[in-house]
């Protein structure tokens, strides 16, 4: 039996906080901004915000490199507008989990100043080395830089001016519980652990065997000591409270996760794990291939299997560092029952499902022409590796960014249809996407038929059927390569979650007896046993007995 929890019934809403709401028209979206469109969320039924960062920080990775843990950055607005933004959201009952990037910090971080200058109690604050190893970076090239003060390599998984703190010293662990502490104690309800699985490193950071992708991944990735690390934050901080985490762990399988979940040591309360989202390159994003739906089917099937009754999953399609889920497995001349369908494929499975900013209203990607259009660093870093050491022409390199840079998925929050798209600003920090003129909030709320109208209705059938929460997961007919169809079943209930991933007419197989089930959603308006293209239907039966 599934234990119940609020934040495995709740439904989340991601927030990029920069490309979210303007209130004050200088280009980047702020708090004040998210306080104002709180009646646009409640609306649409979610249950939690989750925000990505908002801290102090030189943006060099848009707020992913933090300076200052306790402080907001005058560009998102201030603690004061932050405390009101808790408020606000706690007062219509939603709850807030803020991002928590601790296995690095920004270069600017005062910690790693003082580790620059070997003072006192900060020399292995970060990791440190007289020659430099050779592990590579998440954003391309290599994850040691020599710096000139001290004299030696630090290590930097992400962005040189993102270093990697040193978790093996208690002080960097005392550090972060007080960051956590000084969080929860302001009233937020958990934390989207930033890259939570690479935080333990082998001792000595010993080099890494050849790899073509991030060499040296073999000394960090899951290794035992980020569970030693998960088990005494869970232990000394965040038991006390009523909060959840939810990791991202890219590299993960579902026996790994299961290690994480283990509910007696809570060192995570579900992940993000990134198998599905390989579905359209060969595991790395910028090495596409055509998506085929088998390819989705099968991570996510192997996922419900895997957590079932032992970790719970989360449900996602969309955040800040992937592209439109509309744009890669849907189909632009079935736009709106693609959306409709992904999200009834997604949202009908076991776990807690994450609504990206603009998923709702099945936003696009950006399809950006001028390399000047990107703002985003791992793009840019990108872009220079491409043409220089694979040697990529200049068409070939934009081609590769509209696929799969991550700005595709940052442009503003597109609320109406005039020119800055309802943003609040003539000026935004990256380009609006010109499809505004159709596809924005206020067209959706016009329309009864719209995405958001769809999604509206997915997040109140989460609510009024425990089955959608709790239910067991089977996949049926698991072998078709159009069809995603699987059963969840709870007690004595039933429910069919039908979707046509292909723009062909299908049947629905002949052994699926929907007899004594009621259709209790659809993205079309056939009742036939012919699925148009792309069209999901959600079948519910309250008794298998009766029938
Ligand atoms: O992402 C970690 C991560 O694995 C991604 O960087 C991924 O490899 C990359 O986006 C592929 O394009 C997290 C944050 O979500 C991301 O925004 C940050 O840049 C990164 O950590 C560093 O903090
Ligand atoms: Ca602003």
């Amino acid at each position: 039996m599934i234990k119940k929890a609020w934040y495995k019934e709740g439904v989340v809403y991601q927030i990029y906080p920069r490309s979210f709401k303007d209130s004050n028209g200088d280009g980047i979206g702020d708090l004040r901004g998210i306080i104002e469109k709180v009646p646009y969320l409640k609306s649409l039924g979610v249950s939690i915000v989750w925000l990505s960062p908002v801290y102090q920080s030189p943006n060099d990775d848009n707020g992913y490199d933090i300076s200052d843990y306790k402080a907001i950055h005058p560009d998102f607005g201030t603690m004061s507008d932050m405390d009101e933004l808790i408020e606000v959201l706690h007062k219509v009952d939603i709850k807030i989990v803020m991002d928590l990037v601790v296995n690095h910090t920004s270069d600017e971080h005062e910690w790693f100043q003082k580790s620059v200058n070997r003072e006192p109690g900060y020399e292995d604050f970060y990791h440190w080395k007289k020659n430099k190893g050779n592990w590579s970076s998440f954003f391309g090239g290599e994850a040691w830089t020599y710096h000139e003060i001290r004299k030696e390599y630090y290590l930097h998984l992400f962005s040189k001016k993102q270093p990697d703190l040193n978790w093996d010293k208690l002080e960097v662990r005392e550090a972060v519980k007080d960051i956590v502490k000084y969080w929860l104690d302001k009233g937020i309800d958990g934390f989207r652990c930033d890259v939570i699985n690479l935080i333990g490193k082998e001792d000595g950071l010993p080099n890494g065997k050849f790899s073509l992708i991030l060499r040296g991944r073999e000394h960090y990735l899951n290794h035992p000591k980020s569970h030693r690390y998960l088990q005494e934050l869970a232990k000394d901080v965040l038991n006390q409270y009523d909060c959840f985490t939810v990791g991202e762990t890219g590299f993960t399988t579902p026996e790994i996760a299961c290690l994480y979940q283990k509910e007696d040591l809570r060192e995570l309360d579900m992940m993000f794990q990134f198998e599905h989202m390989a579905a359209d390159n060969h595991f790395v994003k910028w090495f596409p291939k055509k998506f085929k739906p088998m390819n989705l089917k099968k991570p996510l099937s192997k996922w419900q299997n895997g957590l079932n009754g032992k970790g719970w999953n989360t449900l996602y399609l969309e955040n800040h560092d992937q592209t439109r889920s509309v744009s890669r497995f849907g189909h632009p001349d079935w736009y709106s029952e693609s959306a409709k369908m992904l999200a009834t494929m997604l949202y009908f499975q076991q776990g807690t499902p994450f609504i990206y900013q603009g998923q709702e209203i099945g936003m696009t990607n950006a399809n950006f022409t001028e390399l000047s259009d990107y703002k985003d660093i791992e793009s840019l870093n990108i872009y220079q590796l491409a043409r220089k050491k694979l040697l990529y022409s200049h068409r070939k390199t934009m081609k590769l960014l509209s696929i799969a840079s991550r700005d595709n998925a940052r442009t503003p929050m597109q609320w109406d249809d005039t020119a800055d798209g309802g943003f609040g600003s003539d000026r935004p920090w990256l380009k609006v996407n010109p499809n505004n003129v159709t596809i924005n909030v206020k067209n959706n709320l016009r329309d009864e038929d719209s995405i958001l109208k769809y999604y509206q209705k997915i997040i109140q059938l989460r609510k009024q059927y425990p089955i959608i929460v709790y239910g067991d997961y089977q996949d049926l007919h698991f072998k078709d390569k159009n069809l995603y169809l699987y059963q969840r079943t709870y007690n004595e209930e039933s429910m069919i979650v039908i979707c046509n991933f292909s723009k062909k007419f299908i049947t629905i197989p002949d052994d699926i007896d929907l007899t004594g089930y009621i259709k209790i959603l659809s993205n079309t308006a056939s009742e036939e046993r012919l699925l148009s293209p792309y069209e999901a239907r959600v079948y519910y039966k309250e008794s298998t007995k009766k029938a």
